[in-house]
């Protein structure tokens, strides 16, 4: 799953795709360096970002998804508002992928559940909490696991249909470096849900901790991308359905590379 961010201010690739043009160029090259799907969104989620208004993030995301679907992409749109699903659905999109699980706005689970689409459920404690709050957590993995059943269950409960529904463990959403690299050498528990797995570890912070030596600065977010491609392979290795990420030829050689070995079991 390739990224594009129709943002002025993501972490990760800020400004770089806000237009129109520029982002559906972006999008279709990222296809063409082997992405199977590319990620919409119109709202930055990093720590202290204040939301768009409904009518900027419409304006942002739908001509982008409209012509990308027309090309022929799959398109997922990365939103936590209904009113962006549905008109991103009616464009052309294929997939809602909801930062907050269908938390932050009532008539997501409704909107998603009458489109049929498939539904990614992540996990967010924060955002139950009204921000991105540091999350604290005696076993983060059975709790993450336990918080995304419990979504789980409330998706299908607003009549999501169980084989639409995608989890992903949220990494760096009220999550210290240690949650994230605790959650990625435990990612085979995360199936006992029995939902296809997403990983989204791109560029973040826990990559940047991990680069970095114990004296030094964080590497900036555009030179995580070979740390990212590592993860790619690691996460398709314990048999995530996807990966998220901003660059997408290095992760599509680390997928390819991973179903070789598993091939040759
Ligand atoms: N992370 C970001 C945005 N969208 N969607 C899912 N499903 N999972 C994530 O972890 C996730 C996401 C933030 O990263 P960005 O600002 O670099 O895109």
């Amino acid at each position: 799953m390739g990224v594009v961010n129709v943002t002025p201010d993501s972490f990760s690739d800020g400004g770089r795709w806000f237009d129109t043009t520029v982002a559906v160029k972006h999008g279709l090259a990222l296809v063409a360096e082997g992405a199977d799907l590319v990620d919409v969104g119109g709202e930055s989620t990093r720590p202290g970002a204040t939301r768009v208004d409904e009518a900027e993030e419409l304006r942002r995301v739908i001509p982008v998804v409209r012509v990308l679907a027309s090309e022929g992409v799959v398109v997922s749109v990365d939103t936590m508002r209904a009113s962006v699903a549905e008109q991103a659905l009616a464009a052309g999109a294929a997939l809602v992928n909801d930062v907050s699980g269908g938390l932050a706005d009532p008539a997501m689970i409704p909107v998603v559940a009458a489109a049929g689409a498939p539904f990614v459920v992540m996990h967010w404690r924060g955002f139950l909490q009204g921000g991105n709050v540091k999350g604290r957590y005696e076993d983060v993995v059975a709790e993450v696991v336990d918080e995304l059943h419990a979504r789980v269950q409330a998706v299908l409960e607003g009549g999501i249909a169980p084989d639409r529904i995608v989890v992903d463990p949220g990494l760096g959403f009220s999550k210290e470096a240690d949650h994230d690299l605790t959650l990625l050498a435990h990612l085979d528990r995360l199936h006992v849900l029995g939902h296809p797995l997403l990983v989204a570890a791109s560029r973040k912070r826990f990559l940047g901790r991990v680069l970095a030596g114990p004296q030094e600065a964080p590497p900036p977010a555009r030179e995580r991308d070979a740390a990212t491609a590592a993860v790619s392979a690691l996460a398709a290795h314990a048999g995530a359905w996807a990966v998220r990420v901003h660059e997408v030829h290095a992760t599509a050689d680390a997928v390819r590379v991973a179903r070789a070995v598993e091939g040759a079991r």
